[in-house]
């Protein structure tokens, strides 16, 4: 750094708080303090005039309050609960963190520490043989950032290309994993603000913000589950989506007019190709007019709706924040009179360019403005539409040249208090407070219903809001190559729903790219095929009937695994687990693990290694410690290590950790179809010695009643030992009552015919209690209700 950076000094009296410390070190102010045994709040205020972070970031969490034990000891004060010290060096200021252990976490660069330079504060720190870091929300590239410089800024970029940077999420928050422990940073800071991860490679992170205080927070971790917790505690978690939005997803910029819908929708049934979703893109609206519809293109919206619904399928519009600048069109007079807009430096209402020409920007900053904008859906909701469609809500504005795109800094906005900030620092929060105002507009107008709100930009907690795509991908192997990193740490982020568009949007998807795409895309949990209007036809009969017959394979399995799912989506509502995680998320102890990133791990279960490249027909897979069984033939291996897969174009390599029980539904053309009274538990016991738990959830799909408990959890066991298994599962817990009497129960790859059955201590028969083919395995049915111990012996 160069001269005009000062690091803070000398401390010049401190004074204890509940919990922290604050530390005079003029002109600067320190306050370090623990919110809970594993999370410390730093705030280091340059001058006193400076202003806190904008807070729309966290919710209002609640923590357990921690025990805090202080001293002065030597040059040091110290504060530590049972899980975390924290060491403030007085001359200069310095932290030094450390686990319950007294290991060391992280820690000041101790050079130059935290500081300031004009209008922007720093923080130097400690970078660490080993360390690989994750998370950083949205990125192109590698999975491990460790040696990346990245910028937090929302913004319509295309094409992405490794080195694309920023793109349209801002999330200031990253993992650093160093042997085998794991431990996060969040950087509560709304203006533009980099990440240098040591990319000099001289042994420091540099993270600096261009305006605000420096306010950070630690996660002691050590796990990544430990961390996620934490993490989303303070910035909130997903609530559950309704069912439908985990099922296939059909998009394209141009689906007009109503009649091509209704004839899409129509061949998704014929051809018998599950899917729940279409979506409609900019063109249904008259002239690009937000909460509209073209007259001619659409001329019966809730027709349409209707008609799909019966079908099985929903409808989800696409809404930009730009509205045109029209002296007939209502939302802009209302908006316009009521002063909803942004402003420019001189106080009018700041005039962008986007699709429908000349736009103004509601400025969401304000919850009167939230409400209004909200209110809107009203026109789509009343038409039947299901569910919003966030884009360009970086928010990208075409009239503006620079790599931006975006409003010039200094246009105004306001809080309801009429207080007034400039966009550098409203920004990065754009698409989180549209996506607050949709989302909470969603759940006003149809409280009997759980909202479906997807967005192309955020920030951190935009998960309370919306499930995340990752905009403007390209038909591109390197693209479905680069799904996967950009997916995992999304996921590392707090952003669970998450998904990229499956073919590619930009450009020709071949015929083979586009079923690799499927397969991927098929176990990532945001599923949904879009293309540009450009572009070659990418629906699934587009490419020849081997592709096709290939795409309804990997839908179908998609509707399979939703049980699966399902119980995925509710430990990331309850926990902020990912869904999709990184191998290194459940063998962290594994260095191997720590750096794949052409694989990744569905729940804890399920282990996916997709095929990335042309004409391949078998690839290498690195299988962590234990036995995982190829889900296609039951062959087990044992890890750790790397294996050769055949992987022939209908096949994604897959493999089952052994122990699972994967709970599956039945092949349906939509999520509604069923209900999944259908239900089978597929049993792979490998062949060693293993014991297993897992839990079922299960709620109505669609209602918030299992906010109030309405829900199924049943607990169940696996035990393996030689040539014998026994299940347990437990009475299924909660008030939710599934619409089935019986649950089934299957072996696909029992090594040999079984010698005894007994359900619940009763020898069953075969043929009347149970049935048994070599290549199709065991199968019988368990009762629904009440405690069951099945015991199987080969
Ligand atoms: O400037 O609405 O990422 O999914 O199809 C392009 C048209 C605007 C960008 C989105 C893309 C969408 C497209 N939009």
């Amino acid at each position: 750094m160069d001269a005009a950076y000062r690091s803070l000094g000398r401390a010049d009296g401190i004074r204890w708080t509940p919990a922290g410390v604050e530390v005079e070190a003029p002109p600067a102010r320190l306050a370090v303090r623990f919110l809970a045994p594993d999370v410390v709040r730093v705030e280091m205020t340059p001058a006193p005039e400076v202003p806190e972070p904008l807070p729309f970031a966290r919710t209002e969490a609640e923590w357990e309050r921690p025990g805090v034990a202080h001293e002065e000891r030597g040059a040091s004060l110290w504060l530590a609960s049972d899980a975390m010290a924290v060491e403030i060096q007085s001359d200069p200021v310095r932290l030094v963190f450390r686990d319950g252990e007294g290991r060391l976490l992280d820690r000041d660069d101790p050079e130059s520490g935290m500081g300031w330079r004009y209008g922007s504060v720093h923080s130097f720190r400690e970078a660490r043989p080993g360390d690989r870091a994750y998370g950083f929300g949205e990125k192109t590239g590698p999975l491990d950032k460790r040696g990346q410089r990245m910028t937090m800024w929302t913004t319509d970029v295309l094409p992405h290309l490794p080195t694309t940077d920023p793109l349209y999420q801002a999330i200031p928050f990253y993992v650093i994993w160093n042997a085998g422990r794991a431990h996060g940073l969040f950087f509560e800071n709304t203006h533009r603000t980099h990440f240098d991860m040591d990319r000099e490679g001289t042994g420091r992170y540099h993270v600096w913000s261009e305006g605000g205080r420096l306010v950070y927070y630690l996660f002691a971790g050590p796990t990544f589950a430990q961390v996620l917790e934490r993490y989303t505690r303070l910035t909130g978690r997903m609530p559950l989506p309704p069912r439908w939005s985990l099922g296939f997803q059909q998009s394209r910029w141009g689906y007009v007019p109503q009649q091509r819908v209704e004839e899409l929708a129509r061949t998704f049934r014929e051809r018998r190709i599950p899917c729940d979703v279409i979506y409609l893109d900019i063109d249904y609206m008259d002239g690009y007019r937000v909460f509209t519809w073209d007259p001619k293109r659409f001329p019966d919206p809730s027709g349409l709706c209707r008609g799909l619904k019966e079908q099985g399928f929903r409808v989800v519009t696409i809404v930009d924040p730009g509205v045109k600048v029209d002296s007939s069109y209502p939302v802009f007079r209302e908006g316009l009179e009521a002063g909803h807009y942004v402003e420019d430096p001189a106080g009018k209402p700041y005039m962008g360019r986007v699709w429908p020409g000349e736009v103004h920007f509601p400025d969401f900053l304000q919850e009167r403005v939230r409400r209004w904008w909200g209110d809107w859906h009203r026109t789509l909701l009343d038409a039947g539409v299901a569910g919003i469609w966030n884009d360009m809500n970086e928010p990208a504005d075409f009239r503006v040249h620079d790599e931006d795109r975006t409003l010039p800094e200094g246009t105004l906005h306001r809080t309801d208090e009429g207080e007034v900030h400039p966009h550098r620092e409203v920004h990065n929060l754009y698409a989180l407070l549209m996506g607050r105002a949709t989302s909470e507009a969603l759940r006003r107008m149809r409280p009997q219903e759980r909202p479906f709100l997807l967005t192309r930009s955020g920030f951190a907690g935009i998960q309370r809001y919306a499930a995340v795509w990752t905009g403007d991908n390209s038909s591109w192997w390197e693209h479905l190559a680069m799904a996967i990193p950009m997916l995992l740490n999304l996921g590392l982020s707090g952003v669970a729903f998450v998904g990229a568009d499956v073919g590619g949007f930009r450009d020709d998807a071949e015929p083979e790219l586009y079923a690799r795409w499927v397969q991927l895309g098929a176990f990532t949990p945001f599923f949904r095929a879009h293309s540009a209007h450009d572009t070659r036809a990418q629906e699934p009969w587009t490419f020849g009937p081997e592709v096709e017959a290939i795409a309804r394979g990997a839908i179908e399995l998609r509707y399979r695994i939703l049980p699966y799912l399902y119980t995925l989506f509710w430990e990331a509502h309850r926990t902020g687990a990912p869904i999709m995680r990184p191998l290194v998320y459940h063998f962290p102890d594994d260095p191997v693990a720590a750096r794949v990133q052409d694989a990744f791990l569905l729940g804890p279960d399920l282990l996916v290694a997709p095929v990335l490249q042309p004409q391949a027909r078998e690839r290498m897979a690195y299988l962590p410690e234990g036995e995982w069984v190829d889900f296609w033939t039951g062959e087990v291996s044992r890890g750790p290590a790397h294996r050769v897969v055949e992987a022939p174009l209908e096949r994604i390599p897959l493999f089952v950790r052994a122990g699972a029980m994967l709970p599956m539904g039945p092949v349906t053309q939509h999520t509604g179809e069923a209900g999944w009274q259908e239900l089978t538990l597929l049993l792979y016991p490998g062949e060693a010695p293993s014991h297993w738990k897992t839990v079922l959830y299960e709620d109505d799909g669609a209602t918030p009643a299992h906010e109030q408990g309405v829900s199924s959890r049943r607990a169940m066991a696996l035990a393996v030992r030689e040539r014998h298994l026994a299940l347990d599962l437990a009475d299924p817990e909660g008030s939710y009552a599934p619409a089935r009497r019986e649950v089934g129960v299957e072996v696909p790859f029992l090594p040999g015919p079984p010698r005894q059955v007994l359900l619940d201590g009763r020898q069953l028969a075969e043929g009347s209690g149970f049935t048994y083919e070599t290549g199709r395995g065991l199968r019988l049915q368990v009762p629904q209700e009440g405690a069951h111990r099945l015991e199987v012996a080969w």
